[in-house]
């Protein structure tokens, strides 16, 4: 608010201060004085205002550069993640390069070129060798990163070996849910039809069964509903939009059971997909544990709008998109210790937030290190989004079996 005010009183100023000139010139006009023309020295002294607004723009963005780098992420903690690291670096240093030499030029020619009495400019209107030297050169610059980001992307995208563990994460606003595997290394079948107490919808046979029951029951109450707005309609009491809400509920009631009953039915022909959810392990928490030097595929679904699936330190991103499934493969290399004091031999820091009593934030601190690992929404999916987060533990495998091993079975 404080800012705003300051802002607004700035402007303020400024519309004055033009108002104030423009009386000036009125007045001068009045007077019949003339605008005096511009003097050599003051065009010189605007040249070389331009060269030292040049050098200190670059010494900003210099300073920026290297007295913030502490704040940037540490190196990549999985195996993929170094190649997107290289493939970030080149693309830095080839752009800052490109912007350093023809700004750079840009601040220095206008100095250097500045108006001068009797010097005649050089007329140079086309040149087509230099037309084509600054079509082509970038163009192949541009080619060359463009085929070496897709084949990077290819690269991740298309792992060759088999990963040793399958989760998935599922996302709504404003949470995610995770599933694994279970011993089988299979994902069972879900489906939106058993979206309630199921929290991911796993489709096995008994939850089919009783997704159908609650729906059954949920039929029952809406009836019931119906028959008493239809009569409080007939009364004359104006219930009308409160009935259609009621309609669409049974209509979306029963279509879910026609749905579930095709399921059953696709059971009984394939109940291997099924079953295969039986053993799955369902984790509705914002810490979850992955063993450390495994390839994890992890796959993702939505259940209300598009999210997006950011593991920074991993250097791994993509959208959770309702209606369909994505995927990501990556292979941890850093237990959270381990990425920790990686971080601060590579001297990064982030801030820690110090918190009284009643939870106010006092101060952020700057702190060695990293804060370790999370999942997160990198889109925009609603008034919590900022709150979508999970805590991610790599672990050394035996902690990692002991701790999936404590946990219960979806059946
Ligand atoms: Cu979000």
């Amino acid at each position: 608010m404080e800012l705003l005010l300051i802002l607004f009183a700035v402007l303020l100023v400024g519309v004055a201060l033009s108002k104030v000139l423009k009386a000036k010139e009125l007045i001068d006009g009045l007077k019949g004085v003339d605008e005096e023309p511009i003097s050599n020295s003051e065009i010189k002294t605007n040249a070389l205002g331009l060269l030292i607004f040049g050098f200190v723009f670059f010494a900003l963005l210099i300073a920026q550069i290297v007295g913030w780098d502490k704040f940037l992420l540490p190196s990549a903690a999985s195996v993929h993640g170094a190649e997107i690291d290289t493939l970030m670096e080149v693309t830095m240093i080839l752009i800052l390069s490109v912007f350093f030499i023809t700004q750079g030029l840009l601040f220095w020619f206008g100095f250097k070129y500045y108006f001068k009495p009797g010097v005649k400019g050089f007329w140079f209107p086309h040149d087509n060798r230099l037309e084509m030297a600054w079509t082509i050169v970038p163009a192949t610059v541009l080619i060359l990163l463009v085929t070496y980001g897709m084949s990077t992307w290819d690269n991740i995208m298309n792992p060759k070996n088999e990963p040793d563990l399958n989760i998935e994460f599922v996302s709504e606003q404003f949470k995610w849910t995770a599933r694994y595997a279970g011993v089988d290394q299979t994902l069972g079948e879900a489906s939106f039809a058993l979206y309630g107490s199921n929290a991911v919808g796993v489709a096995t046979k008994d939850a089919m069964i009783k997704r159908i029951g609650e729906c059954q029951l949920s039929i029952k109450g809406f009836v019931a509903d119906s028959v008493r707005l239809e009569k409080l309609i007939e009364e004359g009491w104006n219930k009308d939009d409160k009935l259609d809400d009621v309609e669409s509920s049974l209509k979306n009631y029963r279509a879910n059971i026609v749905r579930l009953n095709r399921m059953l039915d696709h059971y009984a022909k394939f109940p291997a997909k099924y079953d295969a959810g039986k053993d799955d392990i369902v984790i509705n928490n914002n810490v979850v544990k992955i063993p450390k030097g495994k390839t994890i595929k992890f796959q993702f679904r939505s259940k209300d709008v598009i999210h997006s699936a950011y593991f920074p330190h991993f250097r791994a991103q993509i959208n959770s998109v309702p209606g369909m499934k994505t995927e990501f493969t990556f292979t941890p290399k850093e237990t959270n210790a381990e990425f920790n004091e990686k971080a601060i031999k590579e001297g990064k820091v982030y801030l820690k937030t110090v918190r009284d009593e009643d939870k106010n934030i006092i101060s952020q601190v700057e702190t060695p290190g990293s804060t370790g690992f999370i999942l997160l929404c990198n889109k925009i999916c609603g008034a919590s989004h900022y709150n979508m987060k999970v805590y991610i533990e790599v672990v050394e495998e035996k902690e990692y079996d002991k701790w999936i091993a404590s946990q219960k079975t979806f059946e």
